[in-house]
């Protein structure tokens, strides 16, 4: 028996399941990823701890609980990474983008759910995922209902902790927001035995910063045409960034943006020059759902930025390093993930400015919003959002979906339409 299948027998994964998922998986990424033509070198990288993204990750995971680090997993970008580095702990992302175990899920969940939440509690109960097994504590969050009902229902079978995210931006919003991060600090001090120091929040904001600044990086250079880099490859970026170590991973996507400089300087890509560049826009895409990118890449038009969690949303805004003091650093902290402009929040006008603006800068020809079936925020803000770029000649397809494959045609059509329009 491998090392590997030993760490997922001791994990309590389901090895028979686990294999088949594995199996399949890697013959999607083929499919999606290894068909590409014009990759870049640094994209290797990427193919590799994907993987691995059940081994050596999972690994690396071990020994780190093994030398005495808690791991902590989460859901939402609301949750602040900076404190879990600061308390010597390790933070990795838990959303999932398989439609695995759905029947499972739906004895939690109502049929309504929208895939991401029900993916989740699937790979839970069909013991099929690494990281929700390492995990010390599994953060939640009050954003969207659907999320905040489930978490009580996944507390049976989970280590959950939930923080409270407020729902408007006002000034008692906000001031109970600061007090969440206060209690975050405190049962993250309680979990790890340590307690978060000035010194060892200021380190952790600039390692998380770090992976910001290289990731907008990377997206400033998407904005050349012809474009460096498929939107397939910049997705998969992104969401590596949850799960990898972050400071190897900014030095790897430091080396890939020297790759991607010099492409843009040679006016090469991944494209021709003048193919339709389109800009995604909504529900974040957890991995492994490359489906609507491969889709709209399948089309010919390139994709040029991702306005969602798993993308720019995530990435947009740093955290003030420069307080002294504890009480300046969690004002900082608290100011900067209140600027996360998801659509469980009332209003939340800036969002479609956000969108406009990096549409505009990504000199994309369109936008392509896309929500995932059953999720009701971001569904209505689609259709705010048609609103805000109809004013500015930006033409917007929105779409609704899931994870399964049954609606693919369908969508190609729809998408191949779209790239005609704004061809
Ligand atoms: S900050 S976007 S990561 S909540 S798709 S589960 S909204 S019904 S994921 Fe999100 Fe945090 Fe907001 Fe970002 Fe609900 Fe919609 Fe499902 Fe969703």
């Amino acid at each position: 028996m491998s090392d590997h299948k030993r760490m997922w027998e001791k994990l309590n994964l389901d090895i028979e399941a686990h294999d088949g998922l594995l199996e399949v998986l890697g013959k999607f990424y083929g499919d999606i990823y290894m068909s590409q033509d014009n990759r870049l070198k640094g994209m290797e990288y990427m193919d590799f701890v994907l993987s691995e993204v059940h081994g050596l990750r999972i690994k690396e995971l071990q020994d780190a609980k093994a030398a005495g680090r808690k791991v902590v997993g989460t859901f939402c970008v609301f949750v602040p990474e900076e404190l879990t580095l600061a308390a010597g702990a390790v933070q990795v992302g838990l959303c999932a983008g398989a439609e695995v175990g759905s029947a499972r899920a739906e004895e939690l969940v109502p049929r309504g759910t929208c895939a991401l939440i029900k993916s989740f509690i699937g790979f839970k109960l069909s013991r099929l995922c690494p990281y929700i097994e390492s995990c010390d504590m599994i953060v939640g969050e009050t954003t969207c209902d659907g999320k905040k009902k489930a978490y009580e229902a996944f507390a049976a079978h989970a280590p959950m902790y939930v923080m409270e995210v407020p729902q408007t931006k006002s000034a008692a919003a906000r001031a109970l927001w600061r007090a969440e991060i206060v209690r975050f600090k405190e049962r993250l001090e309680e979990l790890t035995g340590k307690a978060i120091t000035v010194e060892s929040l200021k380190a952790a904001m600039r390692t998380v910063n770090a992976r910001r600044r290289v990731l907008q990086r990377l997206n400033a250079l998407r904005a050349a045409d012809p474009a460096p880099i498929s939107g397939r490859d910049a997705l998969l970026i992104n969401q590596i960034s949850f799960y990898d170590d972050p400071e190897r991973f900014t030095a790897k996507i430091g080396e890939l943006c020297d790759e991607l400089e010099a492409r843009v300087a040679k006016g090469q890509g991944v494209a021709p020059a003048g193919t339709p560049r389109l800009l995604l826009s909504g529900c974040p895409m957890a991995v492994p759902n490359w489906k609507l990118p491969y889709v709209i890449e399948g089309s010919g038009a390139v994709i040029v930025g991702e306005e969602s969690c798993i993308g720019t949303r995530n990435t947009r805004d740093l955290v003030d390093e420069t307080p002294e003091t504890m009480d300046g650093l969690l004002d900082a902290l608290a100011e900067r993930y209140m600027k996360i402009d998801c659509a469980c929040f009332t209003p939340n006008d800036e969002r479609m400015d956000n969108v406009a603006a990096l549409a505009a800068t990504q000199k994309a020809d369109g936008v392509v919003h896309y929500a995932l079936m059953f999720c009701q925020p971001y569904a209505h803000e689609a259709m705010k959002l048609g609103r805000t770029l109809a004013d500015k000649g930006v033409p917007l397809l929105t779409l609704e979906t899931d994870y399964s494959m049954e609606d693919v045609e369908q969508l190609k059509t729809r998408v191949e339409a779209f790239v005609e329009m704004v061809s």
